[in-house]
């Protein structure tokens, strides 16, 4: 049998400086599926992405036994979180802004001496959003999301084949929804293993897509269709951002090891002023 071929659908591999000179909207570029993502190298020092997971593991992040607790950052499931998750703690409203505060609090502790990761993020998606404003998601009473989520995938943990938009799955009208595009920065703290690596596919989560997906099909509708793919191997240090709308996965690692990311989510559209971050 021979094997298909399939569009080549890269990645663009730079700072952000250069990639706002070669494209003048790199977000909408990601969302029309000019580039499947864009990869800051070493945006971050590796040297911090050490000293955090020490810190992590002082603290006992990576210990079960920490995980829940009123007062703990840390939630449990098939990954961990650290930080305040919409998905896991925003059906309680009260709840989530207590929580997100909290977060808020422990982050710059955490950070101490260190280059701010969270900062990082943000100011190099300032720097691909010319003309806008990037902030933590708020409410009009100024009450604010979690700015950004360590995510601890431990053993043979994943993401299946799947996309995020905030807008299409909301129950409610929650401020996050207003955007027409949703997107993701993902900062790699520790690298995981080999076949670990996330992949992005060249098909938004609708239509025949999304049935695909729904019915757990999605990897042979991307065969026979030939959607084009492209895969981000990152080592520690390394940021990436790419249009989550499109289907996306982490597959299962070969071996068990840790992988660590901080991630946020973003939402845009391209006649707002605003780009609201959270996670
Ligand atoms: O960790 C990644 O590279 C992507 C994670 C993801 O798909 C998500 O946060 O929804
Ligand atoms: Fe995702």
């Amino acid at each position: 049998m021979t094997e298909k071929t399939f569009p080549t659908w890269s990645p663009m591999e730079a700072d952000a400086l250069t990639i706002a000179v070669q494209f003048p909207a790199p977000l909408m570029a990601l969302a029309e599926g000019q580039v499947p993502a864009l990869i800051l190298r070493g945006a971050y020092p590796a040297t911090d992405c050490a000293a955090l997971m020490d810190r992590f593991e002082e603290r006992g992040y990576f210990d079960n036994d920490t995980v829940g607790g009123r007062e703990s950052q840390l939630s449990g499931g098939p990954y961990l979180d650290l930080g305040t998750s919409l998905g896991r703690v925003g059906a309680n409203r009260d709840e989530f802004f207590a929580h997100a505060e909290r977060t808020h609090d422990l982050f710059p502790r955490l950070f101490e001496g260190l280059t701010d990761p969270v900062a990082l993020i943000y100011r190099n998606l300032s720097t691909l959003s010319p003309g806008k404003t990037v902030k933590t998601a708020e409410t009009a009473d100024g009450r604010r999301y979690g700015p950004a989520i360590f995510r601890i995938y431990q053993n043979e943990e994943g993401h299946r084949a799947h996309y995020d938009s905030v807008r299409r799955r909301a129950k409610t009208d929650i401020e996050v929804a207003r955007f027409t595009h949703q997107f993701a920065g993902i900062l790699c703290v520790k690298k995981g293993s080999v076949g670990g690596e996330s992949t992005i596919y060249r098909a938004k989560g609708e239509g025949a897509v999304e049935q695909a997906v729904d019915d757990g099909e999605f990897e042979t509708y991307a065969e026979q269709n030939t959607i084009p793919r492209a895969r981000v191997e990152l080592n520690a240090g390394d940021l990436y951002f790419f249009y989550t709308e499109n289907i996306h996965e982490v597959p299962k690692a070969i071996r068990s090891e840790t992988r660590v990311v901080l991630a946020v989510f973003i939402g845009m559209s391209p006649e707002d002023e605003e780009i609201f971050v959270w996670s």
